[in-house]
């Protein structure tokens, strides 16, 4: 995977919902729920993509709250699947 340098980023980060925000090679969005079991069944659906993607995020859950830090170790920064990932993940948000 190529990483993408900043003007790529700019334009891929007008692609994603505006809560994504593009900090430390990272993007990352908060997502808060009505309770645990709603968080967790999110981050349910958010690990079956990521399997599917063999692309995985960094992310930190308390009580209602999900934060996801996504990036690509592997290039040490932003590629094109962190965006398909972003995507796929605000795609399950609009359900
Ligand atoms: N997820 C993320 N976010 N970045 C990676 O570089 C990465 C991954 N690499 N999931 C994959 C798995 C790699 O470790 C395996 C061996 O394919």
């Amino acid at each position: 995977m190529l990483k993408l340098n900043t003007k790529e980023i700019q334009l891929k980060l007008t692609e994603i919902e505006p809560q994504w925000i593009f900090n430390d090679n990272s993007i990352q969005r908060s997502f808060k729920f009505n309770d645990f079991i709603e968080a967790f069944s999110f981050m349910t659906s958010v690990a079956l993509i990521a399997e599917k993607l063999n692309h995985h995020p960094n992310w930190e859950n308390t009580y209602n709250k999900v934060s996801i830090s996504l990036s690509t170790h592997d290039a040490a920064g932003l590629t094109d699947l962190d965006f398909k990932f972003a995507k796929a993940i605000d795609k399950l948000m609009k359900k």
